[in-house]
């Protein structure tokens, strides 16, 4: 199904809620944003429109504060943008400057460009995410240069326009997607839940920080449109969303642990019964998911997720960190509620 709804449109509905322009977008004006990665703990997998990014699904995640994407932009003249990431200017041919450029589109007066300067602390197209972060911090960035003084609920809609899972790495702590009902997408943002948990550890295990070569998002449209397993996903992903957030409502992490894994695999499972098949597991990866599910028959209360990518994150409680560092000497800890 696709909406009849166009992109320009959407942003359109939202920018006219904004402020009326403290200053008027000029030759010059700069603005900045900075977003963390966010990990899904109930995942999303799969659009039911495509152009305006809208999810079958609602998903729920984590984000992590010190890891993520700081962008710098500056409005400037001319026809082309200019595009920098990590300290390398891209030929505006390459598909991160093409995806960017298209989606600055939306935002520009005409003559207007826009120089595009961004960092990201994880490795870019590497299972991490950092599109979520990518997309978030220029939709802060884009805020803070047009002054629109938008709410984060809108900023949000925006942010998931350029990449679903950027719609959640506007906060911190946990965040709900919903996936809305509505055909214009107006009612698909994410928000924040209230709740921490400070003993809560994110362990990064970092088999493969290569360029994957299905990106998510033919990755999720092939699977949608080929895979027969698929049918059971969206009941199961909004059934999963609801126990990890009554998990983290009650603090059992033993519950929110299984339903993570469990959910994880189920959507790994619908892309490896998609045709041609999407298997992003590495030998790696099993073997970091059967020492996970050793260090569980030994008492270890540890639990995993994976996205788009070989790259396992753990989760697990402060308490286990020394085995867990024993067990996994090359592994990335992440307190979500102890970092800024
Ligand atoms: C997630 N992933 O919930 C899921 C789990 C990957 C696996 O969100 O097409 O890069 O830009 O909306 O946001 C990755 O999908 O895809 C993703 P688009 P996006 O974190």
């Amino acid at each position: 199904m696709n909406s009849d709804i166009s992109p320009t449109q959407f942003v359109n509905q939202i920018l006219s809620q904004a402020q009326p322009p403290t200053r008027p977008a000029k030759i010059g004006q700069t603005g900045k944003g900075r977003a963390p990665v966010n990990i899904a703990l109930s995942k999303y997998w799969g659009k039911r429109a495509v152009a305006l990014n809208l999810p079958t699904n609602s998903s729920l995640s984590i984000s992590l504060p010190g890891l993520g994407t700081e962008t710098t932009i500056e409005i400037t003249e001319g026809s082309s943008d200019h595009v920098t990431l990590n300290n390398q200017i891209l030929e505006i041919s390459h598909p991160f400057a093409q995806r960017l450029s298209q989606y600055l589109n939306y935002f520009r007066n005409p003559n207007q460009a826009f120089k595009v300067t961004t960092f990201n602390t994880v490795p870019t197209g590497a299972g991490l995410a950092s599109s979520a972060s990518g997309y978030a911090a220029l939709v802060l960035a884009l805020d803070d240069c047009f002054q629109w003084q938008l709410p984060k609920q809108q900023l949000s809609l925006l942010a998931r326009l350029g990449s679903g899972s950027a719609s959640r790495s506007l906060y911190p702590g946990f965040a709900v997607w919903h996936k809305g009902v509505q055909e214009d997408g107006l009612d698909s943002f994410a928000e924040p839940l209230p709740q921490t948990w400070p003993e809560l550890c994110i362990g990064l295990i970092k088999v493969d920080i290569a360029e994957k070569k299905v990106g998510s998002t033919q990755g999720m449209q092939n699977t949608v449109e080929t895979c027969e397993l698929y049918s059971a996903w969206p009941k199961k992903a909004e059934q999963d969303l609801a126990i990890i957030q009554q998990s983290i409502e009650d603090k059992n992490f033993t519950r929110l642990g299984e339903t993570a894994e469990n959910n994880a695999l189920s959507m790994h499972a619908t892309m490896i019964a998609t045709w041609p098949p999407i298997l992003y597991w590495q030998p790696g990866s099993v073997q970091a998911m059967q020492q996970v599910w050793q260090l569980r028959e030994d008492g270890l209360s540890v639990y995993f997720t994976m996205d788009a990518g070989p790259n396992l994150k753990l989760l697990f409680l402060e308490k286990e960190e020394a085995k867990i560092i024993q067990t996994f000497g090359n592994i990335q800890i992440i307190k979500p509620f102890k970092q800024d």
